[in-house]
């Protein structure tokens, strides 16, 4: 099954989060993320076995991890794939550290694949045909986290779906 592990907005910024994602699309169109899929990945592990799997959902049960608040003031923009997203002008430690911390306990547990960089950021749109972002306005939104969330990403014709496998303790 394919895995990764995200922070998921609570209630009130994906709202917001949302309503930025409809501006971009009117503006700059593709296929806009629907809300509840909305997040931000910190480790994609890709095709995971089901024994592996249910390791790596005991593993997290028993995670503690650092609190903290992201601020989003940037849109950005991956122009292969066609990604709009929003996320910050200046790299944040606090999350820098934690993908870092969170890989050392993945290739701990087997799981190859830590990217070469991070840049944290929330898709809004995939294939977007227009990737100007200009017009559009500025954000200043503060993301504050608590546990993250090990997801099923079960993609099909429509897309792809999301299904939360387990989570971190709360602080
Ligand atoms: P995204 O964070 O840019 O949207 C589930 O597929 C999540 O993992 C998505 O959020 C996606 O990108 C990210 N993802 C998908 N394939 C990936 C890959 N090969 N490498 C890194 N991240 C990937």
């Amino acid at each position: 099954m394919r895995l990764f592990l995200a922070l998921v907005p609570p209630p009130a910024l994906r709202g917001r989060l949302g309503e930025l994602a409809d501006l971009a699309h009117a503006r700059c169109g593709g296929r806009r993320v629907p809300d509840e899929s909305l997040h931000l990945t910190l480790a994609f592990l890709g095709e995971v076995e089901a024994a592996p799997a249910a390791a790596l959902a005991d593993w997290l049960r028993d995670l503690t991890i650092a609190s903290g608040t992201w601020r989003l003031d940037a849109w950005g923009r991956f122009p292969r794939p066609g990604i709009v997203w929003v996320g910050g002008h200046h790299p944040d430690p606090a999350l820098q550290a934690l993908q870092r911390w969170l890989w050392d306990d993945l290739e701990r547990l087997g799981h190859p694949g830590r990217p070469s960089r991070f840049v944290p950021h929330v898709t809004l749109l995939r294939r977007a045909r227009r990737l100007d972002s200009r017009d559009l306005p500025d954000i200043c939104l503060e993301w504050s986290y608590h546990h993250i969330e090990l997801i099923h990403s079960i993609v099909d014709d429509r897309g792809a779906r999301y299904v939360p496998l387990a989570r971190s303790n709360e602080q």
